[in-house]
């Protein structure tokens, strides 16, 4: 089961095993790739108001051990290791048995699936520790596309009931600089306070919360994607790259939902001769008056910012027990509560940032083709742009 078509990526680990393992292959040769880089993303992964203690014990680094030499991708598979530091708290531990599952967890269905006759066994797999893993993959693929200029950035518009006050004059690379400034990741200093605080009450009353985050990336070409077939569709591929996220429970491109209550006329992006860019020597191109369509149309890239907007559910470890069942009795019996967040929807973010930062590489590779960096540059320049005189038209009648 794979969304991509030229990359391929596994993650492996358990969240209180020794670490977490990821190969990436298909990338190509003769990309810098230093783990700094990469580290600088699993940091940012790991901020954000709503953490539990977890966050404390991790400082989440990674070790490229295969597929760069000299500090440049050889096309061979990158692989990547990050370890546990609470492995040391757990290794040779006698680990207390859970036989009661968590509503909204995978303990019940994980146990359903594989039999498991202990329920940690479901949990250690189905946490979102294994974000670290995917956060690393995606710091390669952004590190390809900032070759090329496209860059992937993300933000918290809602945790709960508060929702983030964003003019849409509000660019996104400021957005995403404004939300590097507080521990929500949201770019209205106002609703931020407001998320904060929503956070803060959740942890007094002993639950939990989740919210709504925007991934961006702008600088795409025209082109990338395709309408033929169902699984060629960049909007598809996106959504299952995001919505495979622990906890995602929605995943839209643009205002998917929100034009769904509108006209076609008052949601569709309409076509313009952009002037700008006529006169002597120039080409004239065409521009939209608006990007509803969050970047995609038929999906294919417009070479619009690509926006993609991800629901994540409120963490199902909650302080406050639920009703369940105990699996070693038969006794109805309340959950034990686990160490766990009371919000993660800041560090989510980051995460979906990666993921689409991967499907996005993909669907670059996928028009450029090319083993190497050098290779993938002058095709790069030779892409299309949605220019008039790109898209000259025979205009003769003709038959199906
Ligand atoms: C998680 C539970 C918590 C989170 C974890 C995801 O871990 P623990 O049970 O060890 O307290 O902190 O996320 C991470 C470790 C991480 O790196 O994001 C869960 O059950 O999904």
């Amino acid at each position: 089961m794979n969304t991509l078509t030229q990359l391929r990526f596994l993650t492996a680990g358990e969240s209180h095993g020794p670490g977490l393992t990821a190969i990436l292959e298909g990338m190509p040769a003769g990309l810098g790739l230093e783990p700094a880089s990469i580290n600088g993303d699993l940091a940012r992964r790991q901020r954000g108001f709503g953490s539990g203690g977890r966050m404390r014990i991790e400082q989440d680094r990674v070790r490229l051990t295969a597929g760069v030499m000299n500090g440049l991708t050889t096309g061979a598979p990158v692989a990547l290791y990050i370890e546990n530091l609470d492995w040391e708290n757990w290794r040779d531990r006698e680990v207390r048995p859970m036989t009661v599952p968590r509503p909204g967890h995978a303990d019940l269905t994980g146990a359903i699936k594989y039999g498991y006759r202990e329920l940690r066994l479901a949990l250690e797999r189905a946490s979102a520790r294994e974000t670290a893993a995917r956060v690393a993959v995606g710091a390669v693929c952004r590190r390809l596309l900032r070759e090329f200029d496209i860059s992937v950035g993300s933000y918290v518009v809602q945790i709960g009931h508060v929702i983030a006050a964003l003019s849409d004059d509000l660019p996104y690379e400021e957005r995403f600089a404004l939300a590097e400034e507080n521990d929500v990741r949201c770019p209205d200093p106002t609703g931020a306070q407001g998320m904060h605080e929503a956070i803060r009450q959740a942890m007094a009353r002993k639950d939990t919360l989740g919210g709504v985050f925007e991934v961006v990336a702008t600088g795409l070409p025209p082109g990338l994607g395709s309408h033929v077939h169902w699984d060629r569709r960049l909007s598809g591929r996106l959504m299952m790259a995001v919505g495979s996220i622990q906890a995602i429970k929605g995943v839209e491109i643009g205002r998917g939902f929100e034009n769904a209550a509108r006209f076609g006329t008052e949601v569709h992006d309409e076509i313009v001769i952009d002037d700008c860019l006529s006169g002597a020597g120039a080409r004239t191109r065409l521009a939209r008056t608006s990007n509803r369509a969050g970047g995609l149309e038929g999906g294919i890239t417009t070479g619009q910012p690509l926006l993609v907007r991800a629901a994540m559910k409120p963490i199902s470890t909650t302080l406050t027990p639920l009703h369940s069942v105990d699996l070693a009795s038969g006794e109805a019996a309340p959950t034990r509560y686990e160490r766990s967040d009371v919000c993660a929807v800041p560090r989510a973010a980051v995460v979906g940032e990666a993921m689409v930062a991967v499907v996005l590489a993909d669907a670059l590779l996928e028009k450029l083709g090319g083993d190497s960096l050098a290779e993938m540059r002058p095709r790069f320049a030779a892409l299309r742009q949605g220019t008039l005189a790109d898209l000259e038209m025979d205009n003769v009648p003709w038959q199906l």
